[in-house]
């Protein structure tokens, strides 16, 4: 069983990656570490703040840990809102605040074209790995389906009929940004740490 700590305060990144890495991983969450402090994320990439928050976590406990730091890049909007997706409808914002603002933001537009990308950055003894997971989709014109978080009631990945929300969490993970990195982290694991 490899022990890995999730530098994440997102319940749903959590149960994602829990779920993906399966039974050979044992995946604690800060609040399992009683960590309750939020992580300074202060950079202008995905990639800075992936490593930062990892490297925040690896220096406080000494242990191995990982951190996802990922963006919705949306074509019509040059990219936004890209590393500011957690608080682009401002400071304290809900996930609904921030899907209705690319909705009010895209009204109008025919290029719907949109990617989530997602960096894991691994660290493990004091070496550090990164990994990227990237799904293409279209942004819908309405928000549909309960499932997942975030913006996937507006994400429709291409190729599919349903929204990220509207898909059960096995078939979001397959094919997600975030099942794309996971997965080449465990294989790295597999094959590099774990032999
Ligand atoms: P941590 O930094 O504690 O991991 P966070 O929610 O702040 O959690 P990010 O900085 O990576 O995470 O923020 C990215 C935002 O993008 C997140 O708050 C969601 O709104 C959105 N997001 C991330 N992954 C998503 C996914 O799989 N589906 C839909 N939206 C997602």
């Amino acid at each position: 069983m490899t022990d890995l700590i999730f530098a994440t305060n997102n319940q749903h990144k959590l149960r994602e990656v829990r779920e993906i890495l399966g039974q050979s991983f044992n995946i604690v969450g800060l609040r399992g570490m009683n960590i309750f402090e939020e992580i300074p994320e202060t950079q202008d990439t995905i990639e800075g703040n992936a490593i930062q928050k990892a490297r925040f976590i690896y220096e406080k406990t000494g242990m191995s840990c990982f951190a996802d730091d990922t963006g919705l890049e949306i074509e019509a909007l040059d990219g936004r809102p890209g590393v500011y997706s957690a608080r682009y409808a401002g400071e304290g914002c809900s996930f609904a605040d921030n899907v209705r603002k690319i909705l009010l933001e895209m009204e109008g537009m025919t290029n719907r074209k949109a990617a989530f990308r997602c960096i894991f950055c691994l660290i493990i003894d004091g070496r550090e790995f990164l990994f990227e997971g990237k799904v293409n989709g279209e942004i819908t014109l309405s928000s549909s389906g309960g499932e997942g978080f975030g913006y996937d009631p507006v994400f429709l990945p291409d190729g599919y009929r349903q929204t990220f929300a509207e898909m059960p969490p096995y078939l979001k993970n397959g094919i997600s940004h975030r099942g794309r990195a996971a997965e080449k982290m465990k294989q790295f694991i597999n094959s590099e740490v774990a032999r």
